[in-house]
C-alpha cells in the first residue's frame, strides 16, 4: 500500500525561507511518493497571541504557498484544521493519555515559554500543543511526517502516544515517523547563524513575499565569519556554511558539491551574489504562481474539496477510537 505523508505549518506569521527548504519545496516530491496530506495549523496558531485578521491572511497565506509550491490539490488534501472538528475531538481524548512529564521536557514549550515574560500568562495550549499535534498526525493513518528538525521531538511524541495507545487497546493507530530533509533540515538567520530563522522571532529573515531587491540585499549583507575561503564549517563558520546550506539544498545538490563549485573563489562577496541569484530566481517564480493562487482564489476551492476529503479519513479514525475506549457512538 503507498504511504501516507502528512505535514502542517502554523501561520504565526510570514512564511520565510527556511519553510520553504524545509518543507514546501518538497510537496512535488512528496506528492510522487504517495498520499499526501498538508494542512494548515491553525489552531495551533493560537498557542501564543495573535491578532484575528493576521491570523486568517497568514492561513490564506500558506494555503497559496502550498499551491504556489506545486501542490495538486486534486491528488492529495490540502485543508484547514480548525474546519476538521475530528481535530479537537480526538485531542480531548487523547490529552488522558500524554503524560506531564513528557510535555514538559519539549524543547519548544521551554523555548517559547521562556519568552514570555509574565510566567503566569503562558497559556495551557502552549504546554499541550504536542498532544494536538498528535492527533493531527494519528487521525490520518499517517507513516511518514515530513518536517524541519526542530519539529522532530514532537513526531516523536506522537509515536510514543500512539504506541501506547495500541499497547492498552490493541492496533488503533498507525506509528507515524518523521522524515528530515539531508540538506536543509535547520536553515539559520542571516543576522545571527546560531538562531533558527523562524518566522514568529524576525531577525532580518527572507520572507517569502520580501520584494526581490529586498531578498538580495539581505543575503548580501548577511552576517558571515574570518576568513575568505568558502568552507562548510558549522563551527567556525556558521554564515557561510548557512548560506552554502541554502545554495545547495535550492539547487539539489549535496553540500561537497556545492563546496566544490565554490573552491576557487576566495571573495565572500562573489560567493553571496551567486547565492542571492538562486535564491531570487525561485523565489520570484514561486511568488508569481502564489499570486495567481490568490487572485484567482484557487485556494478556497482546493481547501473546500480538502476540508471534505480530510473529514471522510478523520471521521472513521474518530468512531474507532471511540469504540476502542467506550464511547457511545451512534
Ligand atoms: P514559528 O516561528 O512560529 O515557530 P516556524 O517558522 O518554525 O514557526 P512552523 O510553522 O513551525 O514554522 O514550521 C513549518 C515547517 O517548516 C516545519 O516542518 C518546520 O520544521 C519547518 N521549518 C521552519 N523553520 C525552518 C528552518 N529555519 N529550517 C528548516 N525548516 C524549517
Ligand atoms: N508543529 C508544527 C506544525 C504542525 C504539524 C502537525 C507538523 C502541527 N501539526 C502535524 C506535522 C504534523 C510546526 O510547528 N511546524
Amino acid at each position: 500500500m503507498a504511504n501516507t505523508i502528512l505535514t502542517g505549518i502554523k501561520p504565526t506569521g510570514k512564511l520565510t525561507l527556511g519553510n520553504y527548504i524545509g518543507v514546501l519545496k518538497n510537496v512535488k516530491d512528496l506528492q510522487k511518493q504517495g498520499n499526501t496530506i498538508f494542512f494548515i495549523a491553525d489552531l495551533h496558531a493560537l498557542t501564543l497571541p495573535i491578532e484575528p485578521e493576521q491570523l486568517r491572511q497568514n492561513s490564506i497565506d500558506i494555503a497559496c504557498f502550498y499551491l504556489a509550491a506545486g501542490f495538486d490539490y486534486e491528488n492529495g488534501i490540502l485543508f484547514l484544521q480548525s474546519q476538521v472538528d475530528e481535530h479537537s475531538i480526538l485531542n480531548s481524548i487523547m490529552q488522558n493519555y500524554m503524560y506531564m512529564g513528557e510535555l514538559s521536557r519539549m524543547t519548544q514549550f521551554k523555548d517559547k515559554a521562556s519568552k514570555i515574560d509574565n510566567k503566569n500568562g503562558i497559556g495551557l495550549g502552549l504546554f499541550t500543543y504536542p498532544v494536538l499535534m498528535a492527533c493531527d498526525i494519528l487521525l490520518y493513518d499517517c507513516d511518514i511526517v515530513p518536517v524541519g528538525e526542530d519539529q522532530v521531538q514532537h513526531v516523536e511524541l506522537a509515536r510514543n502516544l500512539a504506541i501506547r495507545f495500541n499497547n492498552r487497546y490493541g492496533e488503533t493507530f498507525v506509528v507515524p515517523k518523521a522524515q528530515i530533509n539531508k540538506v536543509g533540515k535547520r536553515i539559520m538567520s542571516l543576522s545571527d547563524p546560531s538562531k533558527k530563522m523562524s518566522k514568529s522571532d524576525p531577525k532580518g529573515d527572507i520572507y517569502l513575499l520580501d520584494d526581490i531587491k529586498t531578498i538580495r540585499k539581505k543575503i548580501m549583507s548577511a552576517v558571515t565569519d574570518l576568513g575568505s575561503d568558502i568552507t562548510y564549517d558549522i563551527d567556525n563558520k556558521p554564515g557561510i556554511s548557512n548560506l552554502l546550506t541554502i545554495y545547495a539544498s535550492l539547487k539539489n545538490i549535496s553540500i561537497e558539491e556545492a563546496c566544490n563549485n565554490f573552491k576557487d573563489c576566495h571573495r565572500y562577496g562573489d560567493f553571496k551574489k551567486e547565492v542571492a541569484d538562486v535564491v531570487c530566481q525561485e523565489i520570484s517564480k514561486l511568488q508569481e504562481r502564489y499570486h495567481y493562487m490568490l487572485e484567482n482564489k484557487i485556494y478556497e476551492k482546493a481547501l473546500s474539496i480538502g476540508k471534505e476529503k480530510a473529514h471522510q479519513i478523520a471521521s472513521k479514525t474518530l468512531k474507532r477510537v471511540k469504540e476502542k475506549v467506550g464511547l457511545l457512538d451512534e
